[in-house]
């Protein structure tokens, strides 16, 4: 297949001022972002992406998940499109450039090829996954999951957040839900463009992460239940403190992980105290385990070890203690054409590369499923995401956008 040439490449400035422009909708607190799925200000971010992907002559595919698909034909319509994507929505303290790098990147792609009149025989679609999060519905990668046949479209649409509101019920809310059949688009590749979100990348002074795998990821959602007493006047030995439980749980969650180092990880980022009074001893507790680790078996090994840890730990302090699997993906393998189309992509344009797992999860995991897929990596200053002062340069983005740019015009295959 006929590659771009080596002097094809983006326009940068018109990638990095997207960025800024979309940046400024649903703004953080501290120069981040707060675009969470399914909000009004994820529907305006939709309007924006939309209205550049129609001045960019595309047409706009929208399906029962709001899954969004821009469309540049190819000269043959019969042709498995190649499709380039990633997600607009982001952490409550996110940054700018989580997920919505990829999304403008693969939009810049068709800016570029509309100014140097190129036909590809294969359409290329620009798609926007809705909640790729998974912050305000869990789990993370909905939508993508269910194109993929991974999650059933009513159990998504059942997904609720902390105010109770149903994902089903925002989707119409602002507007978003679309005709289409979720999971009725054939693809011929898929491509995904996405910050490092760790440090490899800077540390070791490399432009392009080639991605040819991802790590699995598994969320436990723990609820202990204890009693709520008065902090002052009830005994220490006759308390039942669902706060110190969880606090110790917490403590073997951080000895597992570790002892499977040097890659498995492990934490909680959501925690609710019930009834979080600076005067009740707390009655309940729910938190939620993410492990991850580029192993299977390791992952398993944390998630029953984990159980054992938080049952020994509730029987000594007399609780009740319950587990309920919120989310989670096995280890991922992406497509080796795909990888080597990456690859070859960076050495063509002379940008370093190396070979990376990707730590975070990406739509890409699921749409590994269902189509031939890989990934581009860029770094991040410090390996710094999920917080407001995720950064990256414009340099930086200019070798991922490029990187793909190549990769999806060859996969397209270029018409002379
Ligand atoms: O959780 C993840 O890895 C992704 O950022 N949603
Ligand atoms: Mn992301
Ligand atoms: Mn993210």
């Amino acid at each position: 297949m006929a590659a771009p040439a080596a002097n094809m490449t983006i326009n940068a400035d018109r990638l990095w001022d997207s960025l800024m422009e979309m940046a400024k909708i649903g703004p953080g607190v501290a120069g981040g972002n707060n675009r969470q799925t399914l909000t009004d200000a994820d529907g305006e971010g939709r309007a924006l992406f939309q209205r550049w992907c129609e001045e960019a002559g595309c047409t706009m595919g929208l399906d029962t998940m709001g899954n969004m698909f821009a469309r540049r034909e190819g000269t043959d319509p019969d042709a498995l499109p190649v499709y380039v994507g990633s997600h607009l929505d982001t952490q409550p303290t996110g940054g700018k450039y989580d997920g919505v790098l990829g999304v403008l990147g693969g939009l810049e792609i068709l800016r570029t090829l509309n100014d140097l009149d190129i036909k590809t025989k294969h359409p290329i679609v620009v798609t926007n996954w809705t909640n790729e999060e998974g912050t305000r519905f869990a789990p993370a990668m909905l939508s993508s999951g269910v194109f993929a046949g991974v999650h059933a479209q009513d159990w998504a649409y059942a997904r609720e957040d902390a105010e109770g509101k149903s994902f089903g019920d925002e989707l119409v809310r602002i507007g978003w839900k679309g005709d289409e059949e979720v999971g009725g688009r054939e693809m011929h590749a898929f491509f995904e463009l996405h910050i490092e979100q760790g440090p490899i990348l800077e540390a070791e002074g490399i432009d392009v992460g080639v991605v040819t795998h991802g790590q699995g990821l598994s969320w436990t959602q723990v609820t202990v239940t204890g009693k709520d007493a008065h902090t002052g006047s009830t005994p220490m030995p006759m308390r039942k403190n669902a706060g110190l439980a969880m606090a110790r749980i917490l403590e073997k969650v951080e000895e597992i992980a570790l002892s499977h180092a040097p890659h498995a990880v492990g934490a909680a980022g959501h925690i609710d105290i019930y009834p979080n009074s600076r005067n009740v001893i707390p009655g309940k507790a729910v938190f939620t385990v993410d492990f991850r680790s580029p192993e299977l078996a390791v992952i398993r090994d944390m998630e029953a070890r984990l159980k054992v840890s938080a049952e020994e730990i509730c029987t000594h302090m007399g609780l009740e203690v319950e587990f309920e699997k919120v989310g989670g993906f096995d280890p991922v393998d992406f497509d080796e054409t795909c990888v080597a189309a990456v690859r070859n992509a960076a050495d063509r344009l002379g940008y370093s590369h190396m070979n990376i797992i990707s730590g975070a999860g990406h739509d890409a995991c699921w749409i590994n499923q269902v189509a031939p897929t890989a990934m581009v990596m860029c770094p991040c200053v410090d390996g710094l995401s999920h917080n407001e002062a995720e950064e990256i340069s414009k340099d930086w983005a200019k070798a991922g956008a490029d990187v793909l740019f190549h990769a999806v015009v060859e996969t397209a295959e270029i018409v002379e």
